[in-house]
């Protein structure tokens, strides 16, 4: 057995101070043991269990290994869409969909918010910041993995090692857990979608990391970076992700624009070379968000990270990985934001989520929406399907959902809500009619005039030319209530 849950006193059953007073994790907030909880005595029979748990050490242990069971079945504990192994337009569900967990949302989430801590119960942490504790919670995401039949993970350094006092012992304890982490890998099969570094959550990157106006910072920053891609690198990562959390303003008053945003090429171009001096060959990707935390951030939204990769000299080296709920806080749709990504080749992978029109900000909500799901599965069926990339459920339970079981009902519901959207997508794609109305909305460009205009064999005289010939175009009607009401025929 490689690790031992914390004695019961160690486990405190008392509330955690609210906030670390140093090394903060992702999400700022202490887990809190919340003082009520009691842990459950009953236990699955040993031969039950993967090889690498035991009766004494299961994080979960009123849970098993999550089934499908069908559209007819009423156990909130079991897939009624999801399943992994049936093959829908030609490969498996698992093979499609490439589900992730977000270790920094599952794990380390408290579930706190701006009027009040963290509620979460999390039996299997003490708390600490201590390797000990940042190892046992290894083994509690990968158990929580495999009763999941979820296949992939990412993290932020920060979310899977504590921030120590200084770089090298941080980098010592990222080590010792990557151990494990790599361990449980290979125990389980799990691999890993993609590493990232936390750049905004320690009080040093409060004015931005790759774009902060203290050089010394920016050096933390790529050095931090440079960890953080050696162990995705060791971890045999697919992918590497630079989401820009204080990379923007808070006020103009006190920024050169011009200058930070060439400070952030330079970051990326760093990791550009670093990638290949290791030989990493997973993907590259950026992640748009408008604002929050900072006031306005440089990687909006897809059509920005697009520009400024290619102003950069960036685009060869990394794709998108677009969320829904920062897609909405940019004022578009998912789909707007996947199709901006696919028509410049740039889709590479998708953090699954939702956002709540009623609140406004950023609250990662699971997704259990069919047409969102629809929406997200028609782009990227259409793009020929997920090569590195997957859905990642960047996403918590609500704050009211504080118990381990909230983790399994709020994936499960995602799972199939993306199962669902699944198989819609494919019966809309191999029905075709969507496919023919656009082809044929676009039908006077494919012969005659419009032909030519799209090889560029006319300009402004010959237009001219052919409509004092031909005077006013018919138009056809764009038929949109009757195409809304068609997407109801496939649910
Ligand atoms: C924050 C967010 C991040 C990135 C990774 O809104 O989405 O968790 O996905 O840094
Ligand atoms: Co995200």
């Amino acid at each position: 057995m490689t690790h031992q849950w914390p004695s019961l006193k160690a486990m405190s059953f008392g509330l955690h101070p609210a906030f670390r007073l140093r090394g903060p994790s992702t999400f700022t907030q202490n887990p809190s043991v919340h003082p009520c909880h009691s842990r459950c005595t009953r236990s699955l029979s040993a031969s039950l269990l993967p090889p690498y748990l035991t009766t004494m050490n299961e994080a979960f242990p009123d849970i098993q290994k999550i089934q499908f069971e069908g559209p007819k079945s009423r156990n909130p504990l079991a897939f009624k869409h999801y399943n992994a192994d049936e093959v829908v337009g030609g490969k498996k569900m698992r093979d499609h969909l490439r589900f992730g967990v977000a270790y920094w949302h599952a794990m380390r989430n408290t579930l706190s918010d701006p009027f009040g801590g963290g509620t979460a119960q999390r039996p299997w942490d003490d708390g600490s910041s201590s390797v000990e504790n940042a190892q046992r919670r290894v083994w509690a995401c990968f158990e929580f993995m495999d009763k999941l039949g979820v296949d992939y993970y990412c993290w932020h350094d920060r979310d899977v090692a504590p921030e120590l006092d200084t770089l090298a012992e941080s980098n010592r304890a990222f080590d010792a857990v990557a151990d494990e982490l790599e361990k449980a890998q290979q125990q389980t099969g799990k691999k890993l979608l993609w590493g990232t570094a936390c750049l905004f959550s320690h009080a040093r990157y409060c004015q931005g990391a790759g774009t902060s106006p203290n050089a010394g910072v920016f050096a933390y920053a790529a050095a931090q970076v440079k960890k953080a891609m050696d162990v995705t690198h060791r971890l045999g990562g697919e992918g590497y992700t630079f989401w820009g959390g204080r990379e923007g303003y808070a006020t103009l008053w006190n920024t050169n624009m011009k200058r930070e945003l060439d400070h952030l090429a330079r970051l990326l171009h760093m990791a550009v070379d670093y990638k290949q001096k290791i030989g990493f060959t997973g993907q590259f990707y950026i992640e748009p968000k408008p604002r929050e935390p900072s006031t306005h951030q440089y990687d909006s939204d897809s059509a920005a990270c697009l520009n400024f990769l290619r102003e950069y000299g960036l685009m060869d080296h990394f794709k998108l990985n677009i969320e829904t709920n920062h897609a909405t806080l940019a004022g578009h749709t998912m789909r707007h934001e996947l199709q901006v990504a696919i028509a410049a080749n740039a889709l590479g992978s998708v953090d699954a989520n939702t956002g709540d029109e009623l609140i406004g900000w950023d609250t990662d909500q699971f997704p259990t929406d069919i047409y969102l799901t629809t929406e997200i599965m028609l782009e990227v069926l259409r793009m020929g399907g997920f090569t590195t990339g997957g859905l990642n459920f960047d996403a918590k339970c609500r704050r009211e959902s504080f118990e381990p079981v909230d983790l399994f009902h709020a994936h499960i519901g995602g799972m199939d809500a993306f199962a669902r959207g699944l198989k819609v997508a494919n019966a809309i794609i191999e029905d075709g009619r969507f496919a023919a109305f656009i082809k044929s909305r676009y039908a006077s460009f494919d012969t005659g005039i419009g032909a030519k205009i799209e090889k560029g064999e006319v300009g402004f005289e010959e237009l001219e030319a052919h409509v004092l010939a031909n005077g006013e175009p018919l138009l056809a009607s764009g038929r949109q209530e009757m195409l809304e009401n068609l997407v109801n025929d496939y649910l």
